[in-house]
């Protein structure tokens, strides 16, 4: 029996398995990651974040025109603009017109993937930290109960689509949770997100958790004095290091978190400069953040504490 027959398994709310074992990045695969590097699984794979690479080789949309960011979205924030001459429709939650399902104000400012429509698909390169059968779940709003779309590992074959709930109106947003089960190899993998019947829904990120895995201890406060006891040595990182601007330019790279733990320190300190990083609207691109999300996993993976310190506040007008 094969890898893929062997994996499949129900849940309660849909009987949908995809295969990604053993499987890795096609070698004829030219896309790159939006942000520089991979996004992290488990965790949450932004929709917007799809692969550099264009129309037909990390996606396929219906027209070459964005029809949010730069259409629908006129403004000058970075949110209006954003991969404004890509084909795939990128637009952003908004305070007064995005919703929770229970009615309550939407987070304004996330960015989703929307507009779609059969035929269409969008591929991500993913780093699976650790093997397993994940959890799929998705923050979505979608006004039809009959769409469907499917998940690909590596172009191995999917086991079936994958329907999504409605949430009644394309402004209105919940987190449809355990809509399938992947089973993944570690490593690096390209994901493809299909479109396979109707449309008319939006989704902002794909979130995948490992099965079984036990909800994070409940946080006790530490005092400050057994907080520095515990800190040990360390180091500051990267607070001048191009990556903040570009991640294709860091010279600090993924080893170094494993050297500075095997060199015998137990924490780093971040010296971020977020302040000179904001828009005229005072917020911070989403990528800056990734960057800040990918330094704060790898420093934690590699058993280091992280001091996450504001450095420039001068620049605060
Ligand atoms: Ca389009
Ligand atoms: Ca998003």
């Amino acid at each position: 029996m094969s890898s893929v027959l062997r994996a499949l398994r129900f849940l309660p709310l849909a009987a949908i398995v995809v295969c990604g074992v053993g499987a890795e990045i096609p070698s004829d695969y030219h896309g790159k990651p939006f942000l520089g590097h991979p996004q992290a699984i488990p965790g949450r794979v932004q929709a917007e974040f799809y692969d550099l690479g264009g129309q037909g080789v990390t996606y396929n949309d219906s027209d070459a025109e964005n029809q949010g960011s730069g259409k629908l979205n006129t403004g000058d924030k970075w949110v209006d603009r954003f991969r404004k001459d890509e084909g795939v429709d990128i637009s952003y939650t908004k305070t007064g017109i995005d919703k929770t399902v229970d009615g309550a104000d939407e987070k304004p400012g996330e960015l989703y993937l929307g507009w779609t429509a059969p035929g269409e698909w969008v591929k991500y390169t993913v780093e699976v930290r650790e093997a397993g059968t994940y959890i799929v779940s998705a923050h979505l709003s979608s006004r039809t109960d009959a769409a469907e779309i499917r998940l690909a590992f590596d172009g191995a074959a999917p086991a079936g689509p994958i329907a999504l709930p409605t949430t009644g109106h394309w402004h209105k947003w919940r987190l449809a949770d355990r809509l399938a089960e992947v089973q993944l190899a570690k490593g690096l993998h390209v994901m493809t997100l299909s479109v396979l019947k109707e449309a008319n829904f939006n989704i902002d990120y794909l979130k995948f958790e490992l099965s079984g895995q036990t909800a994070a201890p409940p946080f006790t406060p530490v005092e400050a004095s057994d907080q520095v006891k515990r800190m040990g040595r360390g180091v500051n990182i990267i607070g001048y290091d191009p990556l903040w601007d570009s991640f294709v330019k860091a010279r600090f790279k993924e080893r170094h978190f494993e050297r500075i733990h095997d060199g015998g320190f137990q924490t780093v300190r971040l010296n971020l400069q977020a302040l000179s990083h904001m828009d005229s609207a005072s917020q911070l691109d989403p990528v800056w953040l990734s960057t800040l999300d990918w330094v704060i996993d790898h420093a934690l993976a590699s058993h280091l504490m992280v001091i996450v310190d504001e450095a420039r506040f001068r620049t605060v007008r």
